[in-house]
């Protein structure tokens, strides 16, 4: 049974997302664990809206009235009359749907749903309940849908236990665990399930359920605590969705009680392949494993003087015979280097590191690269790994969790950076895309095809009432999973979806004003978000551990390789190969001479590459000093704009939401006017150059 909960507000897909498809007589046809939660999800809504559910017959399929809407596997024997015209014509294209996908169409009065294999089906039912009324209104000929990405995962920085430090979850900012309580399994097991539901619903089919940063009690999951995750796994498997675990590379020597971990070493291959076979054993469909290894802290190859290909294909090989796969991260850095040597950029590090191993993977492995080449910030330019493996299966990583982007305390919608980023042509606009990249479609390129290794992303989820801390932070969530399905999707029509979603219209109020009102508040808030925090690319100036608020100095004079370099003089990273860390030759054409070019590099990204004086000439036309000062001046405006909007729609929101967007934007303005005052006026200090316009710096 979809859960019915009534101690957390829904996020999108409340029981009125299903109106349009639940006062519908509705057939469902086929057999199987998703097809059951197809059938489900149907029965609800029929109750719910006055609709009914017809079980299909076998033999000449005549109902008694027609129906409208035939959800069908095109698998069986015969498929529900309605839809025959559409199967014929599905048969007649070319092309497999293949397993995720479906086929969409409506004819005469009846609006079909094909699918080859149950997840199509149940991804069918929720495309129809997407589109509300429309779905049932003029007809439409065939239209087939199937996911860019075979792999659309979240990771949950999850830890089983609360780290003293981190809280239970890392860079979580939405209460404890959804997965994990008091160092046990959730009781409540039902949100699990409403979890699974909404990620099925905007096209996520894998999670891992435990932090990257793996301590001694999360290790044993991998063991004797195993049943904990075949029961999240099998909250989640009604819903598509496959569980994976992050584990520790050190596990045979900390819990298999080796001497070493060393992956050539015979006891070592003996002992993964043992306990991966215990696990597939317990939880036969799951997904496999992900690694964090020789990256702050965390154990891996390096300490055995092995190769991180070494490291990966050890675990690859231990799944293989499951149809696992290893997601080995290339987030792998030194972070303890000597700020005053600058010959050091860590900006270089993933691909110093990894790019060397092209071709050395098992095929199993699957590199998983965080889209720009630091650490998740507002505005990086793309990991240049993405364009330096062609022999590799690679995932580029997200971050969902808004860890740099105002931890769900700020209104930031990241849909348009995660367009900008999956829609980047590494090598030049006309090649291929990050997109394809990570969908694996790159045949056209010359060389093996390369990719594939689809999108990944850090959750935001936890158990908090609204699911994300800040109720307008699950768009991020849902955009997620829809740019994974379609990364070509226009992140305002998926804000717009979203909104449609959520805030359902009731019968009082006028929806549009909503709609227009919300959309105004979110659409442009990434740009916002960068408006007013570290200009121009040069990232950071947060405050050290916990990464909230300004700090410009805050690791200037630290080990972790995240500098701005300002001084009266000037501010931004050398990055080029004349003068710099060379970084920019780690680029394919074009970007390696665009970004090496003080003239061609981009404005936003002008300090990421490039160390220049106060009074340098931005495309814009404005002063690097003058564009400090506007825009941080800018931000703030727009936030309190926003915070004046969300006033005028009060009304319309269920009061419990309205109190907490309301707090938070509170919040957003208060730390965006610091973030502000506090970078005016450092860089006034540094600079001595006067704001043109004459407002007030200190
Ligand atoms: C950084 C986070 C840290 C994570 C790390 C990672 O600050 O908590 O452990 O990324 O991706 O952004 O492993």
């Amino acid at each position: 049974t979809a859960p019915q909960l009534t101690d957390v507000h829904p996020a999108w897909l409340p029981p009125e997302a299903f109106r349009a498809l639940g006062s519908r007589r509705t057939v469902v046809q086929g057999t199987g664990l998703l097809v059951e939660t197809v059938r489900q999800e149907v029965a609800d809504a029929a109750a719910r809206y006055g609709g009914s559910l017809r079980q299909p017959t076998t033999g000449a399929d005549e109902p008694t009235e027609p129906d409208d809407l035939v959800l069908a596997l095109t698998t069986g024997a015969t498929v529900p009359a309605g839809a025959a015209a559409v199967l014929a014509e599905l048969a007649a294209q070319t092309g497999q749907l293949g397993a995720d996908g479906f086929a969409l169409a409506r004819r005469a009065g009846v609006t079909v749903v094909l699918a080859d294999a149950a997840p199509g089906l149940l991804y069918g039912l929720f495309e129809v309940v997407r589109r509300g009324e429309a779905a049932f209104g003029a007809g439409f000929p065939v239209e087939r849908h199937r996911p860019a990405m075979r792999l659309r995962m979240l990771n949950h920085w999850d830890n089983v236990t609360v780290d003293p430090v981190m809280g239970q979850v890392e860079r979580g900012y939405s209460g404890g665990s959804i997965f994990w309580r008091d160092g046990a399994l959730t009781p409540e097991l039902s949100r699990v399930r409403a979890y699974g539901r909404l990620l099925a619903a905007s096209g996520v089919n894998a999670v891992t359920v435990n932090n990257v940063n793996v301590h001694a009690v999360e290790a044993r999951l991998l063991t004797d605590r195993l049943g904990d995750v075949a029961a999240i796994a099998d909250e989640l498997r009604p819903y598509g969705i496959r569980v994976h675990l992050s584990i520790t590379f050190a596990a045979p020597v900390t819990l298999g009680g080796l001497p070493t971990a060393d992956p050539l070493d015979e006891h070592v291959r003996a002992w993964w392949a043992k306990t991966t076979r215990q696990v597939y054993d317990t939880i036969p469909d799951f997904g496999g494993f992900v690694v964090k290894a020789d990256s702050e802290g965390q154990p891996g190859p390096f300490g055995y003087g092995r190769s991180h290909a070494d490291g990966a294909n050890v675990l690859a090989e231990a799944v293989a015979p499951f149809g696992g796969a290893v997601h080995w991260r290339a987030f792998v850095y030194n972070h303890r280097q000597d700020w005053r040597d600058r010959s050091t950029d860590r900006a270089r590090a993933a691909y110093d590191h990894f790019a060397p191993l092209d071709g050395q993977f098992r095929d199993n492995v699957i590199l998983q690269v965080k889209y720009g080449p630091i650490d998740f910030q507002v505005r990086e330019p793309i990991s240049p790994v993405i364009a330096a493996m062609p022999a590799t299966r690679l995932a580029v990583e997200l971050q969902v969790t808004q860890e740099y982007t105002g931890q769900q305390r700020h209104v930031c919608y990241l849909g348009p950076l995660w367009s900008e980023v999956l829609g980047f042509g590494p090598w030049g606009a006309d090649g291929p895309s990050v997109a394809d990249v990570a969908a694996g479609r790159t045949a056209d390129v010359a060389g093996p095809p390369v990719g594939g290794g689809g999108l990944a992303a850090v959750s935001s989820v936890g158990d908090d009432p609204f699911w994300t801390g800040h109720p307008l932070a699950q768009a991020n969530l849902y955009a997620f999973g829809r740019f994974a399905w379609n990364p070509r999707l226009d992140p305002l029509a998926i804000l717009d979806e979203w909104i449609d979603l959520t805030f359902v219209p009731t019968a009082t109020g006028d929806p549009d004003r909503l709609r227009r009102t919300l959309h105004a508040i979110m659409d442009d808030s990434w740009r916002t978000y960068e408006r007013y925090t570290a200009p121009l690319g040069v990232g950071f100036m947060v405050r050290p551990g916990h990464h909230y608020g300004p700090d410009v100095d805050g690791y200037e004079y630290t080990p972790w390789g995240t500098y701005h370099f300002a001084d009266r003089d000037g501010v931004g990273v050398d990055r080029t190969r004349a003068t710099g860390t060379g970084f920019t030759g780690q680029y394919p054409a074009p970007w390696s001479q665009v970004y090496e070019s003080l003239d061609q590099c981009p404005d936003e990204l002008l300090l990421f590459f490039h160390h220049v004086p106060y009074g340098h000439v931005l495309h814009s036309g404005s002063t690097v000093i003058q564009h400090i000062y506007d825009t941080h001046f800018a931000g703030v405006e727009q936030v309190t704009e926003s915070r004046r909007r969300w006033a005028e729609i009060v009304d319309l929101v269920d009061p419990a939401v309205a109190a907490r967007v309301g707090e938070r934007l509170d919040e957003q303005v208060r730390s965006a006017t610091e973030w502000r005052d506090q970078l005016n006026t450092y860089f006034f200090r540094k600079s001595g150059v006067p704001d043109a316009h004459g407002r007030r710096i200190h």
